[in-house]
């Protein structure tokens, strides 16, 4: 099988900050989505799905709830050759320390993909909300006898200029290609797309970030160490060089890279039908099994509200939100439009009842809305939070604001009655 031949490899992320603080005690694949997943789970959870079996979580230092996540989760038969390991940047005689891109980590940890036996590797980012074939896209690949492969979508000039932008013949070979291109530059990278597309004013097509090589080819272009990103300097320069194939994909995909859309992603979870489909056996996203309890509610009104599992809740009213694990809120709170990520562990009953110990979760009378709250939060009694774009970025040790978005730090204790 095709499949057997080919080892992915996701981009955990690199030094940047978009998600910070979620980011500051974590590595970016260990940010946990959706009430009850990490972010790696989606890359993961998609190879499986394509019957991928060897992947390698690149991540630039080594936090140690992403081991345990992998860990914890991946099991696989003893008689199967999958596995997932995840690679930390690592100082060496030749490396002096960080990945400095995409493509210098892929560089740097090109001798523990040598060691396999493959013929094409599959690149992923870490940070994108999609369901995916990548065997349709593999054959594809192999059928057209491309040395590179990209995935594309169509998107309208507002997100044109946050990606690759290219143009391919009508046999879907690339022709050209710009990284990011300035707005004034856009009419020039005009596609021809679906009725559909364009109806949406999609017109350009861009990069996906995910990208296919041929191994003997990725380890030529490996060999050139003034090549930092592939999509700054990798794929513009090969394109010519290279049969290169844009691979159309038009299915629900977003970059959940900031807080900003991260936030949107995990709220957009709530609607009716939401476009990222966590209920469809066919496309399952794996996580760790954790064994907890049901979620038990009383006297809340719940509307748009997505709970996960072991939640003890007696809010007066949550709406448009989503309450992840283990989540405690008490009497007579409101939560709007708020991510809650929940908890690591339950506090004992002494611990919950003792006035002089922090209880993890959501107090009584709170109003919370617009906000991410971290892990293990402690937020008081009569705590009062109202996120928007009214309030101005700022930062303090228990709290930031991005977007206009309050990012409650994980494990931070906000007093009875505080305001923000
Ligand atoms: P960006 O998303 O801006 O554009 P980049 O910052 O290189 O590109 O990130 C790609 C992925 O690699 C992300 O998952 C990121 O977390 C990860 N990553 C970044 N630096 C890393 C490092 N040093 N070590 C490990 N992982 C790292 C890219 C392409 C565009 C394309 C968009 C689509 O360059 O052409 O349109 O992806 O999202
Ligand atoms: P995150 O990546 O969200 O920061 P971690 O994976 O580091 O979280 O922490 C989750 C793990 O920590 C879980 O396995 C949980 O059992 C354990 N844990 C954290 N705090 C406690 C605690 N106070 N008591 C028991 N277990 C804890």
């Amino acid at each position: 099988m095709i499949n057997d031949k080919v080892l992915a490899i996701i981009l955990g992320g690199g030094q940047g900050s978009r998600l910070y603080p979620l980011t500051e005690a974590r590595s970016k694949p260990a940010v946990p989505i959706a009430g009850k997943y990490r972010l790696v789970d989606i890359p993961i959870s998609n190879c499986i799905n394509s019957n991928i079996k060897r992947m390698f979580v690149l991540t630039q230092f080594n936090s140690a709830s992403l081991n345990r996540h992998i860990k914890n989760t991946y099991h696989f038969s003893f008689f199967s050759s999958a596995f997932v390991d995840v690679l930390a940047a690592e100082q060496t005689p030749r490396n002096k320390g960080w990945f400095q891109g995409t493509a210098d980590a892929v560089r740097q940890s090109m001798h523990h993909f040598t060691r396999h036996d493959f013929d094409y590797v599959l690149i992923l980012s870490g940070d994108q909300l999609y369901q995916m074939d990548y065997e349709l896209m593999i054959a594809e690949h192999v059928k057209s006898k491309a040395k590179i492969s990209i995935a594309t979508i169509p998107v309208n000039a507002k997100d044109a200029t946050s990606f690759g932008i290219l143009k391919a013949n009508d046999k879907n070979v690339i022709t050209s290609f710009i990284e990011k291109p300035d707005a004034g530059l856009l009419p020039e990278w005009t596609s021809e797309v679906s009725d559909e597309m364009k109806g949406e004013g999609r017109n350009y097509l861009a990069s996906m970030g995910i990208y296919i090589f041929n191994r003997d080819l990725l380890i030529k272009l490996m060999d050139d160490p003034s090549t930092i990103d592939f999509g700054k300097e990798i794929i513009p320069q090969n394109i010519d060089k290279h049969k290169t194939l844009s691979y159309q994909y038009e299915g629900y995909w977003t970059d959940i890279g900031n807080i900003d859309s991260f936030f949107e992603a995990n709220i957009g979870l709530t609607a009716d039908i939401p476009d990222f489909d966590l209920y469809d056996k066919s496309k399952r996203i794996y996580t760790r099994a954790r064994m907890l309890p049901t979620t038990k509610v009383s006297g809340t009104t719940l509307n748009k509200t997505v709970v996960a599992e072991g939640c003890i809740i007696s809010a007066a009213k949550i709406e448009k939100s989503v309450i992840g694990i283990r989540s405690r809120i008490g009497d007579e709170s409101t939560v709007i439009n708020t991510y809650m990520m929940g908890s690591d562990h339950y506090q004992t009953l002494e611990d919950v009842t003792n006035p002089n110990v922090n209880s993890i979760g959501i107090g009584a009378r709170c109003f919370i809305k617009n906000a991410i709250l971290d892990k293990n939060c402690c937020i008081g009694d009569d705590v009062r939070i109202n996120g928007g774009p009214h309030l101005e970025p700022t930062e303090t040790d228990s709290y930031a604001v991005k977007d206009g978005i309050v990012v409650i730090k994980k494990g931070a204790i906000i007093p009875n009655g505080f305001v923000i």
